[in-house]
């Protein structure tokens, strides 16, 4: 019997500051439902799916930042999602803002879970590459506070089996670095998740707009074919309270080849069925790793963080 699960992505368009949470729930279950009624076993929500992209608004007071996290998940807000998720039998990808204390210290994370079809978290990732910078930036036209607002994840690129496939986790900007998916290949990933926001323009060097969609659709393709592994990526896109993000919400085969792609930057659901078996001939030939690594000649990988020419 060949392993197959029908996945959705389910994209969001727009969340503006206005927006509370109660009526973004009400988003989530929608395409929820209309996953279900597709026959879909298991949807993919974006980064921060429950808020506006907040690290592009500078914010100095800690109780302001402290509004668009989330102090227990499932909270009061959250808990519906998790209720017709359990009724409906379906699974789940979804990315927030976690707040959490250890060693008594306030720890702030860009987070996704794992949730499986009784409602219960399996898995949890902690953002690693946080993108952007911890300044304010006057003169760019938003910013990207990322490195200010998000400690850096202290949990790894993990792994979860769930629904008879093994599920991994990234975010955002996590899809560029291949070294994210490989970790989580070395693992025998199947089904990588990842939700993101992008902002249509690179505020650190002017670029031509095309290239933002072009650089993540090729790290999707790079990051499935190199692991052999579906990649299902979810956007919050469209314009927040005017600053604008790339759609694009995608599933990518283990070949490498886009199954689905989303056409608009609005709420919108995609869905394939994944055979879970398509990337073993990858596993078993020009993938094979046990067979064809040489982490001899990998030491820099992880003993240099940054290039240096010594030539
Ligand atoms: N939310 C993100 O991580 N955004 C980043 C930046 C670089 C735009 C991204 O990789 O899309």
């Amino acid at each position: 019997m060949p392993r197959k699960l029908r996945a959705a992505v389910a994209q969001l368009g727009p969340i503006h500051l206005a927006d509370n949470r109660e009526a973004v729930v009400k988003r989530l279950i929608a395409l929820l439902r209309e996953a279900h009624g597709n026959g879909a076993r298991f949807v993919v929500f974006p980064e921060l799916a429950l808020t506006t992209f907040f690290p592009r608004w500078w914010m100095t007071d800690q109780g302001e930042i402290d509004r668009y996290f989330e102090r227990e998940m499932p909270g009061p807000e959250t808990r519906p999602l998790f209720d017709i998720a359990k009724e409906l039998g379906v699974g789940f990808y979804l990315g927030y803002a976690e707040l959490t204390e250890e060693n008594g210290k306030q720890r702030h994370y860009n987070t996704s879970i794992l949730v499986d079809p009784v409602g219960k978290i399996v898995g949890r990732y902690r953002k690693i590459h946080l993108p952007g910078h911890s300044e304010h930036l006057p003169d760019a036209p938003f910013q990207h506070l990322e490195k200010r607002y998000f400690d850096v994840g202290n949990e790894g690129f993990n792994v979860w089996r769930m629904q008879d496939a093994v599920i991994g986790m990234c975010i955002c900007n996590d899809r560029r670095w291949p070294e994210a998916y490989r970790v989580m290949g070395l693992q025998g990933v199947e089904i990588v998740a990842l939700g993101y926001n992008t902002p249509t323009m690179n505020i650190h060097h002017r670029e031509p707009e095309h290239l933002r969609m072009f650089h993540h659709l090729l790290s999707l393709q790079a990051g499935a074919y190199q692991n052999a592994a579906w990649v299902l990526a979810s956007a919050k896109c469209g314009a927040e309270d005017g600053f604008a993000m790339i759609g694009g919400s995608a599933i990518v085969a283990p070949t490498g080849e886009i199954a689905a792609q989303a056409l608009t930057e609005d709420d919108e659901l995609i869905a394939t069925t994944l055979d879970l078996e398509l990337g073993d001939y990858l596993r078993r030939t020009v993938f094979n790793f046990d067979k064809h690594r040489r982490t001899e000649h990998y030491g820099l990988i992880t003993g240099r963080t940054g290039a240096r020419t010594e030539v």
